[in-house]
């Protein structure tokens, strides 16, 4: 059968702010037409009137004083949920809202605009929707797009962001929450949502507290977005797209497992995306059973040096050698770098010179290292310092997804291995290839999970947006219930920031959700890793699927998480 055509907006970088769609054909697939009119189903407390009940006062994840002085409008403040009401007053309010992609990709970022607009078509008739382009640049730059309904309906239920795209700028100075102001007035919003991670949430706190403290009416709600599955807490249980980009790499994973066995000559170091925490890799690994799995907690935990690290993998290798077994697949999260204790002070004292001094090639600069940094800057190869001294993104961080520990450690693997040769305690071949999945996991088809979850946090946005409620980040919950009995709420974001040191300066900063030892997931890990090790005990997912067997599953992380596993 011939693929569908769809009519996709143009709004191609370079297209003149605020010009009309100009209607770019773009091919879709049987599978990505099938998928744009897929109903969705909603919790039953966001399909009749409700009314909206105030928690307890809040405090904050860490350094409550500190947050209160940088929130004095917003600290404090209660999360909220929706309880079904029958005789809920309706309120007829038109609105004018818009919406803001930040950060990276993440599958079912289109669900949420999906969402948010249809509760303003089905509780609020007649608002006016926005969509800023290019993520924040677009609020400080006013350049926007009206959200119709012709607009939005092709990417129902599509991967990607872009339909509006994302971008990583931080309105942060002064002239910057300016322009964010005069946008808000000039389109004379009532409430703006973000879509984003930990960053961006707390850039969307930051703006919710500018506006209330200038007395204006427009209200701020966040929305929980990140592959990394990092922003996460008890009322907000998951961030959408972690399903899906897991359930992706997985597919990938299972395929190298097989060629790994199929040939018998290969290990696979795979790395895999997750600037910090190792929810990613964890994840994987309890889908696709491989035979080494690193875990950037762990490594923290136990203070392993790259030496450590190295000393595992080889020990597995040579074990694997003694029973024939020459191939195997290891996992390796992107943060890795970043957790072993000695690079982390490594990168805290470069984080210290990049933002002061000038980095140039006299290597002047290398004197501010201390003896102990200066000695493992020089023991790593040339390709990884380099990658350790690029330009931090604009929230100060490393960009881990540049830098690439799985060759780094095959190269490590290999002069040890090659040692142990010599000493004559390893007999085996060894051939390193190394994989990044990453970029691949972010655009994919949304799972049914991710959809239909999307689609809720956009709902509910709507609807603490038209309560009057900011500050407050969309949450959906009693996610291993049928969807009918999810629940949903927004959380006060001052509740979920701790204060950090970014760019030399201590700044407010939502908690990332570490993985943690102690929890359901890593336990399950940890109790099998040993047999996975040396017994092939690959699992192989195979393809995201939309209908029948496996559609409808919920990553193990979540399940093990709510104790539904
Ligand atoms: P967010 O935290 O913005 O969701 O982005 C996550 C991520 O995909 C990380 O896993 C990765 O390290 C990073 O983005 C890559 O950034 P970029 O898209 O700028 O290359």
């Amino acid at each position: 059968m011939a693929p569908a055509i769809a009519l996709i907006p143009d709004i191609a970088a370079g297209a003149p702010a605020n010009a009309p769609a100009t209607g770019r054909a773009s091919v879709y697939s049987e599978v990505q037409s099938c998928r744009i009119n897929h109903a969705l189903p909603l919790p039953s407390v966001l399909r009749c009137p409700f009314n909206i009940v105030d928690g307890p006062p809040s405090s904050a994840a860490g350094n409550p004083d500190e947050i209160a002085k940088l929130f004095p409008c917003l600290f404090g403040q209660p999360s909220v949920s929706l309880v079904a009401d029958q005789n809920a007053a309706s309120m007829d309010q038109k609105l004018k809202v818009g919406v803001v992609l930040s950060g990276g990709q993440a599958p079912g970022g289109h669900n949420v605009i999906s969402g948010l607009f249809d509760y303003l078509q089905n509780r609020a008739n007649g608002s006016t929707f926005y969509g800023f382009r290019g993520g924040p640049a677009g609020i400080m730059k006013c350049k926007y797009v009206e959200l119709t309904s012709d607009y939005i309906y092709p990417y129902r239920n599509q991967g990607g962001f872009d339909m509006i795209c994302s971008g990583r700028d931080k309105i942060e100075t002064p002239e910057q929450f300016k322009q964010a102001e005069e946008t808000a007035k000039k389109l004379d919003l009532d409430g703006l949502v973000v879509i984003g991670g930990d960053d961006s949430n707390t850039n969307a706190c930051l703006l919710a507290e500018n506006f209330r403290s200038k007395n204006m009416k427009t209200r701020v709600i966040g929305c929980p977005k990140t592959i990394d599955g990092d922003l996460k807490c008890k009322e907000v249980p998951t961030s959408f797209g972690f399903d899906t980009a897991c359930k992706i790499y997985s597919e990938m994973i299972g395929n190298v497992m097989i060629d790994a066995r199929s040939t018998g000559k290969y290990y696979h170091f795979v790395r895999l995306m997750g600037r910090a925490a190792s929810h990613i890799t964890l994840e994987c690994a309890l889908q696709t059973h491989p035979n080494i799995t690193i875990i950037g907690e762990e490594v923290y935990a136990q203070k392993q040096t790259l030496k450590n690290v190295t000393d595992y993998i080889v020990d597995v290798i040579c074990k694997r050698a003694e029973l024939g077994y020459n191939y195997g697949v290891i996992l390796i999260p992107e943060g890795l770098i970043d957790f072993i204790p000695e690079v982390q002070e490594l990168i805290a004292e470069l984080n210290e010179i990049l933002a002061h001094e000038v980095v140039d090639e006299s290597g002047l600069w290398k004197k501010k290292l201390t003896e102990q940094s200066l000695k493992l800057f020089e023991f790593l190869p040339e390709a990884i310092q380099e990658q350790l001294m690029l330009e931090r993104d604009p929230h100060g961080n490393v960009q881990v997804a540049k830098i690439e520990t799985e060759k780094m450690l095959i190269q490590m693997a290999e002069t040890e291995l090659e040692k142990r040769r010599q000493e004559g305690t390893y007999k085996g071949r060894f051939m390193g290839q190394s994989h990044f999945f990453g970029y691949e996991g972010r655009c994919g088809l949304p799972t049914n999970f991710d959809a239909t979850y999307c689609y809720a946090l956009g709902y509910a946005a709507g609807a603490l947006l038209r309560s009057g409620k900011t500050g407050l980040i969309s949450s959906v919950g009693n996610l291993a219930a049928p969807v009918a009995e999810w629940t949903v709420g927004g959380t006060a974001l001052t509740s979920l920031m701790d204060v950090e040191r970014r760019h030399g300066k201590f700044k407010p900063v939502i908690k990332k959700a570490m993985g943690e030892l102690e929890g359901a997931p890593f336990k399950k890990f940890a109790s099998q890793r040993e047999e996975w090790a040396l017994k092939n005990r690959y699992i192989s997912p195979g393809p995201i699927q939309f209908k029948g067997a496996g559609s409808d599953a919920v990553n193990h992380t979540l399940l093990l998480e709510l104790g539904a596993h």
